[in-house]
């Protein structure tokens, strides 16, 4: 089956009512395939050309954008995927975006990553949609199985030893990569402080050292943890998401920690872009850029412009200077 069939087959699947039970069969297939992935993905090539690869920050339900996204991105396998989490919840389409997503994982298992977010978690989504959508659409039965899913997503990627990507930060009782390594899948959240602060802990302009975080939960760090952390572990780049950025990316500590977000106009609430970065086989970064819609959307979530190469929706492409390796 073709990517794109893969596509319309989940679109089908999760907009038709009497397709409960084929979708119940998908996701106990796709539990089996999350079922025992190390707690970090290391992808292991002695091709330069296999680390290319597209990162992604939150989506939160945003269906159409990721479509739009994945578009000027190419489908696997003709491009590697590794998503930072959050998946659900917010938007409206929570559904088909983490079922094409795991579509993804099972027909791509070595060129599509998803990594776990602090929504796939059932506490955080039982209060922010994806619980209610589950409920509305299907059943709620269903949203457990989900569940089982994502307390099988991996926490980190290591790529070539030098990116390290998760969906938040960094956490004071992280002195040694293996202790990501070790943490224990599934788990709940947040059980242990050091996966909390993975999924939570934001770095911070104004901090030094570890602060106070507003969420409530976690810490944030300064640029002064990020550079002793790098320099530490011979690592030349953190790659995270979770917070909403403005322009849809936000470079860090003169550019040794990176936010991607992929959810541009976030909730309808935000006027914020949607971003993926590019990561070639020459090293070069690029960002691509889902502008935001000018206007709040009227309906739902997201930007509404569907045509990318109109004046108020163009894709700009923002060519980094080499920052890695
Ligand atoms: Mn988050």
């Amino acid at each position: 089956m073709g990517s794109m069939s893969i596509v319309k087959v989940i679109t089908k699947m999760v907009t038709g009512v009497t397709v409960v039970s084929l979708l119940l069969v998908f996701l106990v297939f796709a539990y089996q395939n999350c079922k025992g992935k190390p707690s970090v993905i290391t992808p292991k090539s002695a091709n330069r050309k296999d680390y290319t690869a597209i990162y992604l920050g939150d989506i939160h339900g945003q269906y159409s954008d990721l479509l739009r996204l994945s578009e000027y991105g190419g489908l696997p396998p003709k491009s590697n995927y590794f998503f930072l989490g959050d998946y659900v919840d917010h938007g409206k389409q929570s559904l088909e975006t983490i079922c094409l997503l795991l579509a993804f994982t099972i027909k791509h298992p070595k060129n599509f990553f998803l990594l776990w977010g602090n929504h796939e978690c059932a506490s955080v989504n039982r209060i922010y949609g994806f619980y209610d959508e589950c409920k509305r659409r299907f059943h709620v039965r269903l949203g457990k199985i989900f569940m089982d899913c994502f307390n099988c997503l991996s926490v980190a990627a290591l790529i070539d030893e030098k990116i390290l990507c998760m969906h938040d930060g960094l956490s004071p009782d992280l002195h040694n990569l293996d202790q990501i390594r070790n943490l224990q899948c599934p788990a709940d959240l947040p059980e242990t402080a050091l996966l909390s602060d993975l999924l939570y802990s934001d770095p911070s302009k104004d901090a030094k050292g570890w602060g106070m975080n507003d969420r409530g939960v976690s810490y944030t760090f300064g640029a002064d943890k990020v550079s002793e952390f790098l320099q530490k572990h011979d690592l030349d780049l953190i790659c995270c998401a979770h917070q909403v950025v403005e322009d849809g990316y936000e470079f860090f500590v003169d550019r040794q920690l990176v936010t991607i977000f992929s959810a541009p106009n976030y909730c309808g609430e935000f006027d914020n872009a949607g971003d993926m970065m590019s990561v070639d086989e020459t090293l070069m970064c690029s960002l691509q850029i889902l502008k935001p819609a000018e206007k709040k959307p009227k309906f739902g979530f997201g930007s509404t412009n569907k045509n990318p190469s109109s004046k108020d929706e163009v894709i700009s492409f923002v060519n980094c200077r080499r920052l890695i390796w």
